[in-house]
């Protein structure tokens, strides 16, 4: 492991005015998005959608990175170079999702465990040397009645710690996402309290591992009310929230903190990560890991008609030009203004 190039790349991930596009659906998630605007999802309609984003124009100045997946990471873009290639050229770096998905974890109803860690070591060697430089792998815990189990978070935290330390080992900087779930009608207290617990096990974790966190990035939830609350928290007080659960957590060596946006409307995860730059300073970067967030407008532009590429980046490079002013703090609904070609 080289400690310095991980700590560079980290650091580049959560460069200024960048963020992270997760575009790393697996093919049961991708083909339900594809399902939404009626396209068949085939190895060939996946690449055809995905290339959009990796070649618009201009994409590199709000973009550092891409999550990818297994299949787009060996997949080559119509002009025949690869998609790791394709990125390289344009300064984006490629990463990969590692693990294997969430599956039922036994004896607690309903809950899951993200699993992932068998022959991981061998993935991350082989996704190395296709070209990828960071990973990603997402745990997931839902707030209900007695959950989540202390198992689940005990569980999850240490998965989340084997496989950071795995993908360092092999030259890898790992993403490492915890992400209390939005569905249900908790309160935003509720989400605080449960976000709090299970980032600080993945931290107490990751120091049991021995990962560096130096060369590491934490993409967590926002702290926000349950999608079907009746009391719906401001942007004020989700960002609020957010910043201060971090700042009581996750250790200021940590480069940078990359949200995923959980299903908030694209606006709306940008209005909130403007407002947590808007409070003040802060030890880490704060930026953006999106995949619905940063894809919706550009999947619904696209249509699944190639004709209908150049809106689908203008939709896309829209969304990253917003969520690159969030992180200074200096995005504004003016911003919203149709772009061109939408
Ligand atoms: C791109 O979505 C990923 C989906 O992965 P699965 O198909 O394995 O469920 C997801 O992990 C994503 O990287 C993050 O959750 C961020 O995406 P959102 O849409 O929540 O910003």
């Amino acid at each position: 492991m080289d400690k310095q190039q991980l700590e560079t790349t980290a650091r580049a991930m959560v460069a200024p005015n960048k963020g992270i596009l997760a575009a790393d659906e697996s093919t049961g998630t991708i083909k339900k998005r594809f399902d939404s605007i009626g396209v068949e999802s085939t190895a060939a309609s996946r690449i055809g959608y995905r290339q959009t984003f990796f070649t618009a124009e201009g994409a590199n100045e709000n973009i550092s990175g891409v999550i990818l997946y297994d299949e787009t990471l060996r997949q080559s873009i119509s002009d025949g170079r690869t998609v790791p290639q394709a990125l390289n050229d344009v300064g984006i770096l490629p990463g990969i999702k590692v693990d294997t998905g969430a599956k039922p974890l036994s004896g607690c109803d309903g809950e899951t465990v993200t699993e992932g860690l068998d022959g991981l070591r061998e993935r991350c060697q082989e996704y190395y040397e296709l070209g990828a430089r960071f990973t990603k792998w997402r745990a997931v815990y839902k707030i209900a009645e007695g959950q989540p189990s202390y198992a689940c978070i005990i569980a999850n935290a240490h998965a989340l710690a084997r496989y950071a330390a795995i993908a360092q080992e092999c030259g890898l900087v790992p993403i490492v996402e915890p992400e209390v779930l939005m569905e249900g009608d908790h309160s935003i207290e509720a989400c605080e309290n449960v976000s709090q617990w299970a980032w600080s096990e993945v931290f107490q974790q990751l120091y049991y591992m021995n990962v560096n966190l130096e060369g590491m990035l934490l993409k967590p939830n926002m702290i926000i009310s349950g999608s079907t609350c009746e009391t719906q928290a401001s942007v004020q007080e989700v960002a609020e929230a957010t910043v201060r659960v971090l700042n009581r957590v996750v250790p200021p060596a940590v480069p940078g903190i990359a949200f995923l946006s959980g299903g908030q409307s694209d606006i709306l995860a940008t209005e909130h990560l403007n407002a947590m730059n808007q409070l003040g300073s802060h030890p880490w970067e704060l930026s953006y890991s999106y995949g619905r967030a940063l894809q919706a407008p550009a999947l619904a532009a696209w249509a699944g008609q190639e004709a209908n590429a150049p809106a689908a980046q203008a939709a896309f490079l829209h969304r990253a030009r917003c969520n690159g002013a969030a992180r200074t703090g200096s995005y504004t609904a003016e911003m919203e203004a149709a772009p061109a070609g939408v």
